[in-house]
């Protein structure tokens, strides 16, 4: 039975390159308290000059460009394919007449990257999502061409007015026609004032472990409301974190819309497919959710046979020198191996599901 990673993220050269150019977020610089360490800053907010500097972004060294590097890592967990997608912020910063040539660029870097590892590697593209929508278009019916894509990195932004906007019907429509499978990813976390004062005295830990997985949440529940897989019933997305909070709320979701006197006298409320018709029938989830217990909703809403194992390497790196395996990863492994007594159903989610949904023995 294979291992495969589908929640692996990298920045091709070419990316850091770019973030190195740059002066506001995202971007990688040194700072005078520590001018030997690269920092990437990338979330919104991370550099204020009031953060302290042990949360101004993160270290990042080659294990976020060198792919040598993922291969030991996929080496020393015995995970034997990997899906990689380029990490947040994608291209969602770029100007529009950039983004299309920009996103060409990384596509075909990736996939070369992918041929060098035969076997081993394939990858999420990635969208030039502040282009034209034509360019966006374009893209995709590209990268169904390119050998080792099998989809779409999206964040939760979409063309800048978030997953309902009607004008992404032509990119939904595109991916649906070629069968691209979306792996959507938070970045944007929340407003940061619903941390309050003190946030600073956690670094990352609410943006990274309720912000992302409510921001997830937040924009799936727009396109279940706008009623984006009623358009598009072959749609198929990849939640990233198990669905943020989805499996766990989808009946509060379902029954706020009974309930609501608005959605009813517009229409919206009736003859609409329900969320757990859609997490069941459209919705991946990943099992990167560190516990048995999270994993245990996510069984619950979409099944065994739709939970695919990912790590999130580079990102949470073990914090203590002379590690060699990651806490992080592991965390993911005995999740599994507890919530199925390790059996048959374990092998489909640590690998089999992957291989079916996403054609990796071709
Ligand atoms: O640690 C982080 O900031 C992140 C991030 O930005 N993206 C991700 O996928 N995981 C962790």
């Amino acid at each position: 039975m294979p291992i495969v990673d589908i929640h692996t993220h990298i920045y091709p050269p070419s990316y850091v390159d770019l973030l190195r150019t740059r002066k506001i977020v995202p971007y990688i610089r040194t700072f005078a308290d520590a001018p030997d360490s690269s920092r990437l800053i990338i979330l919104p907010g991370e550099d204020d000059p009031s953060t302290p500097s042990t949360s101004r972004g993160r270290p990042i060294g080659p294990e976020y460009y060198d792919i040598a590097q993922k291969i030991a890592f996929m080496d020393q967990h015995k995970i034997d394919k990997s899906v990689i997608s380029l990490a947040n912020p994608w291209l969602d910063f770029l100007p529009a007449d950039e983004a299309g040539e920009a996103a060409r660029k990384i596509n075909d870097d990736v996939n070369e990257i992918c041929a060098k590892w035969e076997g081993r590697l394939y990858a999420f593209g990635t969208l030039p999502l502040s282009a034209k929508t034509d360019t966006i278009v374009s893209e995709i019916h590209r990268l169904k061409g390119l050998k080792y894509m099998r989809g779409v990195i999206l964040g939760t932004s979409g063309l800048g007015a978030g997953l309902d906007d009607p004008a992404l019907d032509p990119v939904w429509s595109a991916l649906q026609e070629t069968g691209q499978l979306i792996f959507l990813h938070p970045h944007y976390g929340l407003p940061k004032e619903v941390y309050g004062p003190r946030a600073n005295e956690y670094g990352h830990v609410l943006p990274l472990a309720l912000g992302f997985p409510l921001e997830t949440t937040i924009a799936v529940s727009r396109m279940l409301l706008s009623g984006v897989w009623d358009r598009f019933t072959k749609l198929n997305v990849l939640l990233a974190h198990s669905g943020g909070t989805l499996p766990f709320l989808a009946g509060r979701l379902e029954s706020c819309v009974l309930h609501d006197g608005h959605m009813k006298s517009a229409g919206t409320r009736d003859n609409r497919r329900s969320v757990w018709d859609v997490l069941k029938t459209n919705i991946y989830l990943d099992a990167v959710v560190y516990s048995e217990v999270g994993l245990k909703a996510a069984v619950e809403a979409s099944g065994a046979d739709r939970l695919l194992f990912g790590t999130d390497h580079p990102f949470f790196p073990p914090l203590e020198e002379d590690v060699e395996e990651w806490h992080s990863v592991n965390a993911n492994y005995t999740a599994i191996s507890k919530a199925f007594n390790d059996d048959e159903r374990a092998k489909d989610v640590l690998g089999n599901n992957a291989v079916r949904i996403l054609r990796l023995d071709e």
